[in-house]
């Protein structure tokens, strides 16, 4: 299978970004404001350029089954930047910031990696919901019931975003192990690590 073969190539970095001192903290509730109001921001603008990435995707997908799944994603978002305004409001914090040149890296990666076609797109976004839903989840598991991010942990590790992994993990399964699927999905792993890095404290 094409996803065990890329996860079983990223298993150090994979082991990264779930021990990583960001989703730690998150789960300890020990993760001081600033670094959650930092993550928020950026992750906010990431989301952005991510259903820009998505709605290019789907303008590509290869068959009516990829254009379902992907649908659900882009419909997903709606609630999700609900959740990042609704925050964002709570704690006074400014969404047009400038965001990291860290971010706009990765954000403009997503929207390269579709010129280089539909396999290497799917890829590409199984990989970025994937490490989220796999932090997000270690979070869920390990966190205590007082949480303040109950929804931003629900968001990236319900049963329905679960299933929502799932089902891009089958149609990137349906292609062919290549290079460039390799690249691409390296190229994911190491944004994300270095994406937590960056609003850790
Ligand atoms: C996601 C995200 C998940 N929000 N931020 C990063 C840095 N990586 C992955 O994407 P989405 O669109 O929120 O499900």
């Amino acid at each position: 299978e094409t996803t065990r073969a890329l996860l079983s190539g990223q298993e150090t970095a994979w082991r990264l970004i779930l021990d990583h001192p960001f989703v730690a903290q998150t789960s300890a509730g020990t993760l001081p404001l600033s670094a959650f109001d930092r993550w928020l921001a950026e992750d906010h603008y990431f989301v952005r350029s991510f259903r820009a990435f998505l709605t290019e995707l789907i303008a590509i997908a290869p068959d009516e089954q990829a254009r379902e799944v992907l649908a659900g994603g882009l419909a997903a978002l709606v609630p999700e930047l609900e959740l990042f305004e609704t925050a964002a409001a709570e704690r006074g914090l400014d969404l047009s910031a400038e965001p990291s040149l860290l971010n706009l890296g990765y954000s403009s990666y997503l929207t390269a990696s579709v010129r280089e076609g539909w396999p290497v797109g799917i890829t590409v976004l199984y990989a970025v919901e994937k490490a989220y839903y796999d932090a997000w989840a270690s979070v869920r598991d390990t966190t205590g019931p007082d949480t303040q991010y109950a929804g931003f942990i629900a968001n990236w590790s319900s049963p329905d975003f679960s299933a929502y992994v799932d089902q891009l993990g089958v149609l990137v399964d349906r292609e062919e192990l290549t290079p460039a699927l390799t690249r691409a999905f390296d190229r994911v792993v190491r944004f994300e690590l270095a994406f937590w890095d960056l609003v850790a404290e």
